[in-house]
């Protein structure tokens, strides 16, 4: 079992643009099965390969309550979208945060899976909330960058002061 340390923002690894994977291998399941790892333990609902520090296109969720549904995501590109909806949303970089975001209520995706066979997802509800908030780890975007500057701040404190208090 591998667990992999997890970016905690504003690190500034957590903005680096992922690249697309090439060709699925088992060095590409590896890496799949150390992201579902460090998920589960966390825990997590999702988890994306720039918060383990790797820069590929790669995605992990299981937003099931049993957590035996793990839903793999390689090179995800989101097709459509529809409507508006708001969720509270967390981060596994971003420890005991939960905020209020704005995002597409349904999602169309086209992925590769785990075997490297193009697929696609129709997603809603808080599978298409983690899919975009996954997807925009991929980018180099944090949840928190879409709150007001003023938020932004106080959560940059607030993660300071627990981090000094963790020492
Ligand atoms: O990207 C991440 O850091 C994972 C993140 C996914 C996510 C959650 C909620 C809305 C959008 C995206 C998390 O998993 S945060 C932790 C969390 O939500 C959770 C943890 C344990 C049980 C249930 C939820
Ligand atoms: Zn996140």
């Amino acid at each position: 079992m591998a667990l992999l340390p997890i970016l905690h923002y504003p690190d500034p690894r957590l903005h680096k643009i992922a690249s697309p994977v090439k060709q699925v291998d088992d060095k590409i399941r590896k890496i799949i099965k150390d992201m579902a790892e460090t998920m589960y333990a966390a825990p997590g609902i999702g988890l994306a390969a720039t918060q383990v520090d790797m820069h590929l296109r790669i995605i992990v969720i299981d937003i099931s309550e049993t957590h035996d549904r793990l839903q793999v995501f390689i090179n995800p590109e989101i097709t459509s979208t529809e409507g508006e909806a708001e969720c509270e949303e967390g981060c596994l970089s971003v420890p005991g945060i939960f905020e209020k975001v704005t995002r597409a209520a349904t999602v169309t995706a086209r992925f590769v899976d785990e075997r490297g066979q193009q697929s696609t997802v129709e997603a809603d509800g808080l599978l298409a909330v983690c899919i975009q908030h996954e997807m925009d780890h991929l980018v180099g975007r944090v949840f928190v960058e879409k709150l007001s500057r003023l938020k932004q701040q106080r959560i940059v404190a607030k993660l300071s002061k627990q981090q000094r208090q963790a020492m």
